[in-house]
């Protein structure tokens, strides 16, 4: 049984504490730590009643109970939680971005080599997503020929006052950063911001929507529409144009309904629900790969590659150019 502890019970860490709780095999929750009150104790109610409150994360790694961490706490605070965790020689899943900059990614890669063990897992669910592996299935299959475009739209219903410009790039376009590489199999290498008319139902702190423009170094176009105050739902779509065929991912099936002359169909309104699944896998996974010890889902070094290039598309934000995307370092034989 894997002894894990969670830090930050905000919403998306009580989801990950249900999963833990109710659908993974193999592992427990046995402490929570959240620097708010309330919140702990929420996360805790979730996990169960023997399960231990830290206020502080250091206290929650140092638990000699505890074998792993979950740190699901917002973005920003990750990289001092993922250093203490890599010290104390903890198994560790981080959910996406690693840090929210290329220059904090290396210093944890640095952390992680030097401690000469494979621990963290980042949160890339949607390498788990049945139709994000449909895509790849079939372009891996060759009947298509070489992916030439890709286009994605990903879209929220609504955010939070706090939600601002650069975080369309940690917080939400990181996802298609990190699947479309992994989908195509190829590195990026500039990225452009365009900026739309501003919808009504954003602030003077987000430009929104956004569309982000990806080139990688096989030439391959990705445009990608951020629009996180949608209204109508949690809309991701992705179509990948081929030279034999243009793949287009399917969404969640759900029936038309014929009702007042119209037909209507579910479209999700946020991605606990739309990724339920994928959430699953990724999580089982870890849990799985815990006995052979080894990491076998995204890597440190997937998110410092997702970096780099959340870093270029957030100086387009405010450059309005072309920006370059260039790894600082070679891929460490460690993660090869
Ligand atoms: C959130 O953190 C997620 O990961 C969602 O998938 C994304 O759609 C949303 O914009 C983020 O804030």
């Amino acid at each position: 049984m894997l002894n894990v502890g969670v830090i930050g019970c905000g919403g998306m860490g009580r989801d990950h504490i249900k999963r833990l709780t109710e659908r993974t095999q193999g592992a427990k929750v046995v402490a929570v730590a959240d620097m708010v009150d309330e919140l702990a104790k929420k996360g805790a109610a979730v996990a169960g009643v023997d399960c231990k409150i830290y206020k502080d994360a250091i206290d929650l790694i140092n638990d000699p109970e505890v074998n792993a961490v979950f740190i699901i706490t917002p973005g920003f605070a990750h990289k001092a939680a993922l250093l203490l965790a890599i010290k104390a020689g903890k198994r560790i899943f981080c959910e996406k971005p690693l840090c929210t900059t290329a220059e904090d990614c290396l210093e944890v890669i640095d952390a992680e080599v030097k401690s000469g063990k494979h621990l963290i897992q980042l949160g890339f669910m949607r390498r788990y997503d049945k139709g994000y592996l449909q895509v790849k299935e079939a372009i891996k299959s060759g009947h298509y020929g070489e992916p030439l475009m890709v286009h994605c739209t990903h879209r929220n219903p609504e955010v939070g006052t706090n939600y601002d410009t650069p975080m369309a790039v940690h917080d939400t376009a990181i996802h298609e950063i990190d699947v479309i590489h992994w989908l195509v199999g190829d590195d990026f290498v500039s990225a452009q911001v365009l900026m739309p008319r501003v919808t009504k139902y954003s602030h003077s702190k987000l430009q929104d929507p956004q569309i982000m423009l990806l080139r990688t170094k096989n030439g391959i176009c990705v445009d990608n529409e951020v629009f996180v105050n949608c209204k109508f739902g949690y809309d991701i779509n992705c179509e990948v144009v081929c030279e034999d065929g243009a793949i287009k991912m399917p969404n969640p099936a759900y029936p038309s309904i014929r009702k007042n002359a119209a037909a209507a169909t579910t479209i999700d309104t946020d991605c606990f629900v739309r990724f339920h699944d994928a959430y699953d896998a990724e999580v089982q996974s870890w849990v799985n790969d815990a006995e052979k010890n080894i990491i076998g889902g995204p890597t440190t070094w997937d998110g410092y590659l997702a970096a780099i290039t959340a870093d270029a598309l957030v100086r387009a934000q405010t450059s309005g150019a072309i920006e370059k995307i260039k790894p600082a370092i070679e891929k460490p034989g460690f993660y090869k």
